[in-house]
């Protein structure tokens, strides 16, 4: 098996983190995306959308998608329980799951392709849908504020797979994106500021 990665972008990222927390490691293979070597016809034939993460396995199939990667090794290693360890803790995970990708991914992904200088290139960027997306992105921040000021982790009391995407998503979002939460966001800060301070947040950088 093997792990095609580019450690630091957002979705591998919530893989690496994700196998931190478990302690679980996996021979990788770094494909530089600035490149597009992930665009070159080997890996389209591994993973038709071109994104990576890709994982690898012995009999030849590719599992991409970085939380579909991640249920692979839950099936294989289910202590300690990242997805849920009955079916509400599953289906509560699942659906911040989804929130993370819908309310924050989704719009600090158009931020950046049509409001960042290095995405200009490959687009014609309109300025408009990026602002619309900032404001997307602020409510998000708000929903998972609101989530978490009852609750220490996204999807409750015990840390799981949803932190470990949130996290990569968010940092990315206030990192390179530069969507930043506002200051007010006091829970999704204490949140923030926790989980970062994990060691499996540090993943990537060790690895890269
Ligand atoms: N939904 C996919 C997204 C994969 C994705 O877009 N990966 C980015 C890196 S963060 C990528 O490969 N970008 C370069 C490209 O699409 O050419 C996942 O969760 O794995």
């Amino acid at each position: 098996m093997i792990l095609h990665t580019y450690p630091a972008g957002p979705n591998p990222r919530r893989v690496h983190i994700y196998l931190a927390e478990k302690g679980i490691e996996v021979p990788l293979n770094e494909v530089d995306i600035l490149t597009r070597r992930n665009r070159e016809p080997d890996f389209l034939e591994k993973n038709p959308t071109g994104g990576i993460p890709i994982l690898e396995l012995d009999d030849g199939t590719c599992v991409a998608e970085s939380v579909a990667i991640c249920r692979y090794f839950e099936a294989l290693h289910p202590e300690p329980p990242l997805f849920g360890r009955d079916a509400k803790e599953q289906a509560v995970i699942e659906m911040w799951l989804r929130r993370i990708e819908l309310n924050l991914m989704v719009p600090i992904g158009m931020v950046w392709v049509h409001g960042h200088p290095l995405t200009a290139k490959l687009l014609k960027q309109i300025p408009e849908a990026a602002e619309q997306n900032r404001a997307r992105t602020a409510i998000g921040y708000k929903m998972f504020d609101a989530q978490l000021a009852d609750n220490e982790f996204i999807a409750g009391p015990d840390y799981t797979v949803a932190d470990a995407v949130a996290l990569a998503t968010i940092d990315f979002g206030t990192g390179l994106v530069g969507v930043p939460y506002k200051d007010e966001l006091t829970n999704l800060k204490r949140w923030h500021e926790a989980v970062s301070a994990r060691p499996s947040a540090q993943a990537h950088k060790a690895m890269s």
